[in-house]
């Protein structure tokens, strides 16, 4: 079966982390989002990939190739971001027999996608407990009877999580008119589909969409609790590395530092003399974690290098960024509240109670700089030495 995988938005609430690289290129747990849709498609027997691509498509292009595991890739671009219908339907002429849909930025637990795709035509499904804030699935004998958006008093707690398999009839119901928020729907596809076939739902025991960059840090605890521990790097006699961590071949972890696990240090990384790194951190590429650093829950994208004696925690830090010696990141209110971060202007709670920062690629902190909880520096920012910084830049 095919599996169309929907890359080309612009990710605009993820800003600034996906201003260079489009959002389901964003790395998890050392692969990039759509990394873990596609290995799920692969795993559940696709063979063949449609990436659909627009925005940051040559990153995605340069990283799958003309084959991923085996199974070719090939890509159609996608000129106006119009909406997901309008994504499947650039991919219309590729289209050969019954097909999946998969989001490239939700992560998916495989099994779910396997049993998805055996279930055909299916809907992949999730139980939550806010199901108002979704598309909810209303089941009648063991079929999809309709998806009400945003219900307000939802007849039960199951919703779309975002995975189809669509039969081969669907390729002629692609075009839909724009919705009311101006874009052309895939929910809308599948309300024509459910019209004319039993479409099954099929429940995933876990689901994730990511837009927004504490979500990093949710999917990272995900896909870093399902490695096992791996050590192929430099790790000193001196240091302690506890539990599940992965250290890639090409890492190094020096004197006096401890990785408690789950962890991810990826090759070309450094970590201390006497650093700290724990909390399901993800160490990018190329990292530099200093001497006396400690690092805790977070993610450092690539190339970036934290000084001496800087605490980051509950934080995702883009890439090339350079925080200055004793940079310190607050990660909790003193009313004990969820932090909020600004998204397109709003402040939206991320309903963690601890989260830090966001930082955007290429940014440097002077030394001594505070950061508070839930600031975000745009890409290139930069504060002066000893600054406390309690808004956004
Ligand atoms: P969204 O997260 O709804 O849109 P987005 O990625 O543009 O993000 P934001 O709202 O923050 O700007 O998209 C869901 C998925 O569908 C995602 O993998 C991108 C993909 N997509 C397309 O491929 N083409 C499109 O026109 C749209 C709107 C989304």
């Amino acid at each position: 079966m095919q599996a169309i995988l929907l890359a080309a938005g612009r990710g605009t609430r993820m800003r600034p982390l996906s201003n260079e690289v489009p959002k389901p290129m964003l790395t998890v747990a050392g692969r990039p989002i759509v990394g873990h849709t596609a290995a799920a498609a692969v795993e559940a027997g696709a063979d063949e990939l449609v990436m659909v691509v627009g925005y940051g498509q040559e990153t995605v292009r340069e990283h799958f190739g003309s084959s991923y595991r085996g199974v070719p890739v090939s890509y159609v671009e996608q000129d106006e971001q119009q909406g997901t219908a309008d994504a499947v339907r650039a991919a219309k002429e590729h289209i050969d027999g019954a097909f999946a849909v998969l989001y490239g930025d939700n992560l998916y637990d495989p099994a779910g996608i396997d049993a998805l795709f055996d279930a055909a035509p299916s809907i992949a499904s999730v139980r939550v407990p806010n199901p108002s804030n979704y598309g909810v699935l209303n089941v009648s004998d063991g079929a999809v009877a309709e998806i009400v958006e945003k219900p307000d008093a939802p007849q039960n707690d199951l919703v779309n999580a975002g995975a189809y398999v669509f039969p081969a009839e669907a390729r002629d119901m692609l075009d839909v008119p724009l919705s009311e928020r101006g874009e052309r729907e895939l929910t809308d596809v599948l309300d024509r589909v459910i019209d004319r076939f039993n479409v099954s739902p099929v429940t995933l025991d876990r689901w994730m969409d990511v837009g927004r960059p504490w979500e990093l840090l949710e999917a990272n605890e995900w896909k870093l609790g399902t490695f096992d521990r791996r050590v192929d790097g430099d790790v000193s006699d001196d240091a302690t590395v506890q539990g599940d961590v992965v250290v890639e071949e090409g890492a190094t972890v020096k004197d006096g530092s401890v990785v408690e696990g789950p962890a991810y240090i990826s090759a070309g990384a450094t970590v201390g003399p006497n650093a700290y790194v724990r909390g399901c951190t993800f160490v990018g590429p190329d990292v530099h974690v200093g001497h006396a650093v400690e690092i805790k829950n977070s993610v450092l994208l690539a190339e970036t290098s934290v000084g001496h004696l800087s605490y980051v925690g509950d934080s995702v830090v883009g890439r090339r960024v350079n925080l200055g010696a004793g940079t310190n990141v607050a990660n909790l209110r003193h009313d004990g509240e969820a932090v909020s971060v600004t998204v397109k202007g709003d402040r939206v709670s991320t309903g963690r109670r601890k989260f830090g920062a966001v930082v955007g690629d290429d940014a440097k902190t002077g030394i001594n700089t505070a950061l508070n909880a839930g600031v975000k520096l745009s890409e290139g920012a930069r504060t002066m030495p000893g600054e406390t910084v309690a808004t956004d830049r």
